[in-house]
This record gives C-alpha cells, structure tokens and sequence, in this order.
C-alpha cells in the first residue's frame, strides 16, 4: 500500500479525487488517483497536473479566487478564512510578476520551485 504518512498534501489531493463528493475515496476514485499519480514521471507534468487543480475553470491562470478556494479545500477548517485571504494576498504580492492579480504557468513554477515550499507542495508519493 501507499505510504501517505509523509506526506501531507497528498490525504487533501485525494479530497479533489472524491468525485462523488461523500468525503471519502471509494476503491475506483482512489485507483483513478493513483493511475494519475502514475503516469507523472517528470517535473514538467506534475507542474501542469497542479497548474490543473488550482485553475479550476481552465482558463489558464489562477486568479485569487481560485488559490483560495484550493487552500480551502488543502487545509480545511485548520485554518482561518482570514489567515488563507493573508497567504493569498503574500503569494500574489510575490509571484504575480506582471500584475494581473492572476498566475500564469511561469508564475506558478516558480512559485513552485521556490526551497521552503517545496515539501509542501510536493506532488511525488
Ligand atoms: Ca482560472
Ligand atoms: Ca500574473
């Protein structure tokens, strides 16, 4: 079996798998997960799969709204509507190189690629 211990992002990822939306993984959201899982060999890829979660409507970018709702949905109820709405405003003052209040995929790479946030936001199992 998948050792999930060590990482904590990934128990919340699963979260965006529960298509059924009852709060767990039956046995065929999960096995669709992991063969998701599988199939991101490289950097580039697991760059666009997590580009994929936080632009929810696909258009592209991620615009505060969405990096919201996705750290919503990754912390839970751990953490406060209003200490999300700082982490937002901080990663958009940031990364948002080019002002649009939104993040492109360049923007999100490095965003990505930055050490400390590394751990956190690491795609591999
Ligand atoms: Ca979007
Ligand atoms: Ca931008």
């Amino acid at each position: 079996m998948v050792e999930l211990g060590g990482n904590p992002f990934v128990p919340h990822l699963f979260k965006l798998f529960d298509s059924s939306g009852d709060g767990s993984l039956n046995l065929e959201e999960f096995t669709r997960a992991l063969e998701y899982f599988g199939q991101l060999d490289n950097e580039e890829e697991q760059y666009k799969f997590a580009f994929r979660i936080y632009d929810q409507d696909g258009d592209g970018f991620i615009s505060s709204e969405e990096l919201f709702n996705v750290l919503q949905t990754l912390m839970g109820a751990a953490v406060p509507d209003s200490q999300l709405e700082q982490v937002v405003y901080n990663t958009m003052s940031e990364f948002d190189r080019d002002g649009d209040n939104k993040l492109d995929m360049q923007e999100f790479k490095a965003l990505l690629s930055r050490d400390d946030l590394a751990n956190k936001f690491s795609m591999s199992m």
